[in-house]
């Protein structure tokens, strides 16, 4: 197999080479110190399905909080015998078992799992019975085509290998500009903590679907930045502790829609800043409409230079 890298750094030459650290120092600015999104917070469940194998407990939050279409984390290594344990976040989503070959289909291969739709503060318990990479999604319509999707026992790539995330991030980000502004967002609220800013850099990316691979990314990236915002929440190994949250409200970070709108408000609020470079991609973003170039939220609100900056940035934490 082979995997295109070609495209990697595409319309750079459009960047230019200079005010690079201008450009990464406004991108931090832009996006803010540790702003999220909400906050979940564990209370009493109400209902459940499921019993518990002898092993140990993971839980995973089922869409943290309203309009946030994420599993937290978005993988989980478990043992046969340990029980996955979702914990709905909001109303109106599911737990479906899935394929890695079709992330988002319904699942016949025994044993299936399902849990129908369900709302703020189920529990659904799955026992893991191998080890083998077990994707699931949520069914509620649009929902996983946005990113609802996990994985329990992801596959491993080789460290540094093409196809894993980490090998395929800086290429992908350099053709989506919103996935490139996410992750300068994801970098931030990690940059304390090494272990949430490379987790999920090893998972193998080769089986997935081309179309998935950006929203397995984003998956990967808000886990990252939950971690970041929440530090008790991940141990040494790179392994979740969401015990915490019975008792402290887990903070939850803004999704990729958040992070851009959050980094127009603030482009918009220091438009007049004295500073040349800045002033002039303002002016060429709002000119963006006119060109041919296809529209994207974060290419109208970043300066090209800006994503020259993020792209370097990632090329340097992804290539790790
Ligand atoms: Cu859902």
């Amino acid at each position: 197999m082979s995997y295109q890298t070609s495209n990697y750094g595409s319309g750079s030459s459009n960047w230019g080479g200079s005010g690079y650290q201008d450009c990464v120092n406004q991108c931090i600015a832009s996006y803010g110190g540790m702003s999220g999104g909400g906050s979940y917070q564990a209370t009493a469940t109400s209902g459940s399905y499921g019993s518990s194998g002898n092993g140990a407990t993971h839980t995973v939050i089922v869409a943290p909080t309203k309009g946030v279409f994420r599993f937290m984390p978005f993988a989980t290594n478990a043992s046969v015998g340990d029980t996955i344990e979702f914990h709905w976040g909001a109303d109106n989503h599911t737990v479906t078992k899935s394929s890695e070959l079709l992330p988002c289909n319904k699942s016949a291969e025994a044993p299936v799992f399902a849990s129908g739709e369900q709302n703020e503060n189920f529990v659904f318990r799955q026992v893991v019975n191998d080890t083998n990479p077990t994707f699931y999604y949520c069914g509620t319509p649009t929902h996983c085509e946005k990113g609802m999707f996990g994985v329990i026992n992801p596959q491993m790539a080789t460290p540094g290998s093409p196809t894993s995330l980490g090998g395929m991030m800086s290429s992908m980000a350099a053709n989506d500009s919103d996935l490139s502004a996410y992750a300068a967002y994801s970098q931030n609220v990690t940059a304390n903590n090494d272990v949430a800013a490379a987790w999920g850099t090893n998972f193998e990316m080769a089986n997935m679907p081309e179309w998935s691979r950006s929203l397995m990314a984003t998956n990967v990236l808000f886990t990252r930045a939950t971690f970041g915002m929440n530090p008790d929440t991940i141990n040494a190994d790179g392994s979740s502790n969401l015990a915490s949250v019975a008792t402290t409200p887990l903070m939850i970070p803004m999704d990729i829609s958040g992070a851009l709108n959050a980094a127009a408000a603030s482009t918009a609020a220091s438009t007049p800043v004295a500073n040349a470079a800045a002033a002039a991609a303002t002016t060429s973003a709002s000119a963006a409409p006119s060109t041919t170039a296809k529209p994207s939220s974060a290419m109208a609100l970043a300066s090209p230079k800006m994503l020259v900056g993020v792209v370097v940035v990632l090329a340097t934490i992804f290539a790790l």
